[in-house]
């Protein structure tokens, strides 16, 4: 079966945000059809059109042979076992799992769009994206490394 790299982006901003992103981690480390794992260093970063308490955000990549319409239903199954809650948009949560990025793939369906369309105007997910993958390019809106400077107001800090 063909294998694709899939790369996630992890944030919180509710509760124990270190424990709950590495149980996260390791619960992708679980999943069936998935191998290579790794994941870049935390980042701390202020809300992005958002409120509530500052976020810990990371991005974990990996080969799988899920379909990116099973990669999701996974990554919802686990934010569920944290306990996400969903009472408003960009409310804060406990764990957010996002699909940023399958190979080199653009999807249009009601319930999954990839690239995730707002994952190249922010600082939290393109900052940890460069860490594990500098020469990384995002279809459709191009190198990371080129993004990057657009987000340079951005809060990011790195949390380790
Ligand atoms: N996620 C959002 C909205 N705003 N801001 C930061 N800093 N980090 C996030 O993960 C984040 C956000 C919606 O998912
Ligand atoms: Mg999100
Ligand atoms: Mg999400």
């Amino acid at each position: 079966m063909t294998e694709s790299l899939a790369c996630i982006g992890l944030g919180a901003n509710l509760g124990d945000m270190r424990a709950v992103l590495a149980a996260a981690y390791t619960q992708l480390q679980q999943l069936p059809g998935t191998r290579h794992h790794r994941c870049s260093p935390w980042f701390r970063s202020a809300p992005v059109d958002a409120s509530g308490p500052d976020y810990l955000n990371a991005v974990a990549c990996f080969d799988t042979t899920l379909s990116p319409q099973l990669l999701l239903e996974a990554l919802q199954s686990i934010e569920h076992r944290h306990g996400r809650e969903r009472p408003y948009r960009n409310a804060p949560r406990t764990l957010d799992l996002d699909l940023l990025l399958y190979g080199d793939q653009q999807i249009a369906t009601p319930t999954l769009t990839v690239p995730h369309p707002r994952m190249h105007e922010r600082a939290f997910v393109l900052l940890p994206l460069a860490a594990l993958l500098p020469d990384a390019v995002i279809p459709g809106r191009g190198p990371v490394s080129t993004l990057m400077s657009s987000v340079a107001g951005q809060s990011v800090w790195r949390a380790d």
